[in-house]
């Protein structure tokens, strides 16, 4: 069944570290080969075999609209007739700023860079260069790429390998980087009082993503903001996982909640090699060429990724109901999933869900933060895990990750969905505690 994705990972081990470009992809805490694959369409995956999923990773969130989706093909197309790259400006780079403006709050100016890492990256060099300040403040759990600063006690990868302390990032850089956990107002009014006035910037994920779907507390966001403003540290906002998934104005506009800086990733490139950030036009003025923050890239504003992005948030601006079905048929596949794992009654599990981001933890109480995704019976996802993946429901390889479910899921899929979910729990043994 997985004869050419097996041959294929022994292939790729002799000449990628791992065999993989992006150490999630190995498989490596749910055990087993990388699935190898080949084409997608619509919610549908194609691997080397020929097997067929549906995905519930979305390429980790653009494919808010499914894969080859046809007018973001037939751009791409067009596009790539006229040149792959200038190194020089375009109309294009405008168009997209202009539109990124219209659709979210607080960005009068946007840069765009080649990922979400570069984005998380330039914007705390920014809040470092405008305040003055050297020291950051992130959460446990939480992920902003991987640069140097946001390798310490970071999610996503880092959490799913278990790496507690990342070798090359010297211990200059990771002093600067102070952690509190997700949701805990307290612990990170008593780092600012600590630190006072060398607190450059507090950098979230509104929802956080990468250690499974974990929703912000009542309270926690304001909370930050006013410490914030109180403080003169700029709040950022990364907004790679969130940004035009939770709505056309991403977690500000879902959260009510008001960022110095954005960061965006993957997402506004419609699943090309995209990132950027923005903000307030008093923060932004400081990147060169208007300041001194330098920060630049051959590839920013490349014309394949901006026209792919633009097709992409065009149709998202445009049919704001994109929203409202996708979020009900994450409801839809919450009570499924809920119902199914409360007839079978085996093993305790919280579903986390906003919009449509979605995770099952298998945790007898709340995941409210990264301890409490860690302590959940991750051994179990692990099986869930690989019990769908051969019933063809592609999920993400991890625990420490959410779920995205994109638009061209059908209930029908759905249903598919929480009938393979019945069935492998069947399959699945408890093992004796
Ligand atoms: N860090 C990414 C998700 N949070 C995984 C990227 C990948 O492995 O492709």
């Amino acid at each position: 069944m997985y004869t050419k994705s097996i041959e294929l990972f022994e292939r790729a081990q002799q000449s990628i570290p791992g065999g993989v470009n992006s150490p999630v992809r190995a498989f490596k805490s749910v055990g087993g080969t990388p699935v190898f694959m080949k084409s997608a369409k619509g919610t549908y995956l194609y691997d080397a075999d020929g097997n067929k999923y549906i995905d519930y990773i979305a390429s980790w969130g653009p494919m808010i609209l499914g894969h080859a989706y046809e007018p973001v093909v037939k751009a791409i197309q067009e596009k790539a007739l006229g040149s792959t790259s200038f190194g020089a400006p375009t109309e294009l780079e405008i168009e997209m700023a202009e539109l990124i403006i219209s659709m979210v709050p607080n960005v009068d100016l946007v840069r765009m860079v080649s990922s979400g890492t570069e984005a998380c990256m330039s914007a705390i060099r920014l809040a470092r260069g405008y305040t003055g300040r050297n020291k950051i403040i992130k959460f446990e759990g939480h992920y902003h790429g991987h640069a140097d600063s946001f390798l310490v006690k970071a999610g996503s990868g880092v959490a799913t390998l278990d790496i507690q302390t990342v070798p090359g990032v010297t211990a200059g850089v990771a002093n600067d980087t102070l952690t509190a956990p997700y949701n805990d107002l307290e612990a990170v009014q008593q780092l600012v009082a600590t630190h006072k006035g060398e607190i450059a910037a507090i950098i979230v994920e509104p929802v956080a993503g990468n250690m499974g779907c974990v929703l912000p507390e009542p309270g926690f966001h304001e909370g930050l903001r006013k410490l914030c403003d109180e403080e003169g540290i700029v709040f950022i906002f990364d907004e790679v996982m969130t940004g035009f998934r939770l709505g056309a104005g991403g977690a500000q506009a879902a959260l009510n909640i008001n960022a110095d800086l954005v960061t965006y990733g993957k997402v506004i490139g419609g699943g090309m090699p995209v990132g950027a950030f923005g903000g307030k036009k008093e923060i932004m003025q400081h990147i060169a060429p208007l300041g001194n923050v330098y920060q630049a890239g051959t590839l920013s504003g490349n014309p394949i990724a901006m026209i792919a992005g633009f097709t992409m948030l065009t149709e998202l601006k445009n049919n704001p109901s994109i929203y409202t079905e996708l979020a009900d048929k994450t409801e839809y596949l919450h009570k499924g999933l809920q119902d199914a794992l409360t007839e079978w009654g085996e093993e305790p599990f919280r579903i986390n869900r906003f919009g449509s981001m979605i995770s099952v933890h298998f945790s007898d109480f709340p995941v409210v933060d990264f301890t409490s995704a860690a302590a959940a019976n991750n051994q179990f996802f692990n099986k869930y895990f690989h019990a769908m993946l051969k019933r063809g429901i592609y999920l993400p390889p991890s625990a420490f990750e959410s779920w995205f479910l994109n638009n061209a899921l059908t209930y029908a899929d759905l249903d598919e969905t929480i009938a393979k979910t019945k069935e492998s729990l069947a399959e699945i043994t408890v093992p004796v505690p």
